[in-house]
């Protein structure tokens, strides 16, 4: 399909985007751009990376990412590179880590906007889409107005005319399912300027089906700490609910079941943590904005941490009333069900820390994993098919609820002490 925005500017650039960054979100994005007729150059700094897309492969897992990869680096529209290209539109999409202190780290999309001021010409617009500490779109202007003096950069707020465009518009797309909603979901593009947004919506709505809505790139970037914090305060609340029932020895399946058959309750699933990139992450930078204020959302993230360490207490309690030579099976290593991406993941974090202190008595069962996690590497736990595992063990604990894991039930597993931490076997 042809794209429906074109651009005519002076000088022509060597393609019409550049995406910055091509891991979990830069890829997905720059190959769903490539499928709509742009011209695309993703840029990445490691080559490893930058070899492997020119070759049309991936080197993340994602569904139907290969695929779309493979066509759009054939059709010609995808190719990568280390150096960065002249551009009309840059689209950032670096990590943004969390410090030790829980501070957020920007200094990779600060490199990325080093990068590009050389290439900015009069016409050229910049979004950054990576999750990001509210400034940071502020902080990129402000990049380009120091390197770029040349050049007329807008700042928060002003109405003179400027000669690029610069936005914020967050990802908000759910893993496992990045390449449906990269289309079909709303977007929110904050401008530095309003003229900065309504130029950048003209990209989005090339090729996003749901809603390009516009708005300033601070409320832009907060908006998407809150979505984060949003479900991370949701989540703490069932995993706290988990914990009292616990202590207070009630199902809290139970209890949520019933309590969701109420018209304005609708409490989430508890389950052995919180993990993944973003929702164990995000809440930081709201916190980090305004510490006084953020009380709820950091002892949200708080209750969330602390339930891996809970749940690794119950599994202790469960080891020790097995005896001395039990087996434990613990099954899922990922941080959700049906996934290979095991970042921050509360499962592995369990994992690790009962291998650390039962060694070759675990067994580990995670259909995802095509080898041992170099964090459990030498602690003795092996990786184990699920029937051979079930045949072992005495200790059979539920991490995740991946399908595979659905053929278990509680009568199949009669005789064994079993700890469901997603509700799986009640469902
Ligand atoms: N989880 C529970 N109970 C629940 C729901 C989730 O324990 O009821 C756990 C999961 O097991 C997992 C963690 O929460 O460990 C996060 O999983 P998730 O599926 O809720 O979210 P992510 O991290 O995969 O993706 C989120 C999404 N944000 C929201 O739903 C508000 C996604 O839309 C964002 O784009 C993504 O973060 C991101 O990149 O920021």
């Amino acid at each position: 399909m042809e794209a429906v925005v074109k651009t005519h500017l002076d000088p022509a650039p060597d393609h019409q985007i550049a995406v910055v960054g091509l891991g979990y979100i830069g890829l997905p994005t720059a190959a769903v751009l490539a499928g709509f007729g742009w011209s695309v150059c993703g840029v990445d700094v490691s080559p490893r990376i930058v070899e492997t897309v020119n070759s049309g492969g991936v080197h993340i897992e994602e569904r139907d990412l290969d695929r779309l990869v493979y066509e759009a680096v054939e059709s010609g529209r995808l190719t990568a590179s280390t150096a960065m290209p002249r551009a009309h539109f840059y689209m950032i999409a670096v990590p943004t880590p969390l410090r030790d202190n829980n501070q957020p780290d920007i200094a990779f999309v600060e490199a990325a906007a080093r990068a590009i001021a050389p290439q900015l010409t009069r016409g050229s617009s910049v979004i950054v889409e990576s999750t990001s500490p509210i400034g940071t779109t502020e902080r990129v202007a402000e990049i380009f107005a120091d390197l770029r003096p040349d050049l007329a950069v807008p700042s928060y707020g002003s109405k003179t005319q400027a000669d690029v465009a610069i936005a914020y518009c967050p990802e908000r797309v759910l893993p496992g399912k990045i390449v449906t909603e990269l289309v079909e979901n709303d977007r929110v593009i904050g401008g530095v300027t309003p003229a900065c947004a309504e130029k950048i919506a003209t990209l989005y709505r090339s090729f996003v089906k749901g809603d390009c809505l516009t708005t300033n790139c601070r409320v832009a970037e907060t908006v998407k700490l809150v979505e984060n914090s949003f479900r991370d305060v949701n989540i703490a609340f069932a995993n706290e609910l988990s914990m009292i029932a616990d202590t207070i020895e009630i199902d809290v399946w139970d209890v949520i079941r019933l309590a969701n058959r109420h018209p304005r309750v609708n409490i989430l699933q508890p389950g052995p943590g919180v993990g993944g990139h973003c929702i164990a992450v995000d809440p930081w930078f709201l916190v980090a904005g305004a510490p006084e204020q953020a009380r709820l959302i950091r002892t949200a993230r708080e209750v969330n941490d602390h339930k891996a360490h809970h749940t690794a207490d119950r599994i202790r309690a469960l080891i020790e009333a097995a005896g001395p030579d039990a087996k434990i099976a613990l099954l899922g290593l990922a941080f959700k069900p049906n996934i290979d991406d095991f970042r921050e993941s509360p499962a592995l974090e369990i994992a690790e820390e009962i291998a650390r202190e039962q060694g070759e008595r675990v067994l580990l069962v995670e259909p995802y994993a095509a080898e041992l996690p170099t964090c459990l590497k030498g602690s003795g736990a092996q990786l184990t098919r699920l029937d051979e595992a079930l045949e072992a063990a005495e200790v059979v604990v539920l991490l995740v609820d991946h399908d595979a894991f659905k053929v278990l039930s509680m009568e199949g597993l009669a005789g064994k002490l079993v700890y469901d931490t997603r509700g799986m076997l009640k469902k």
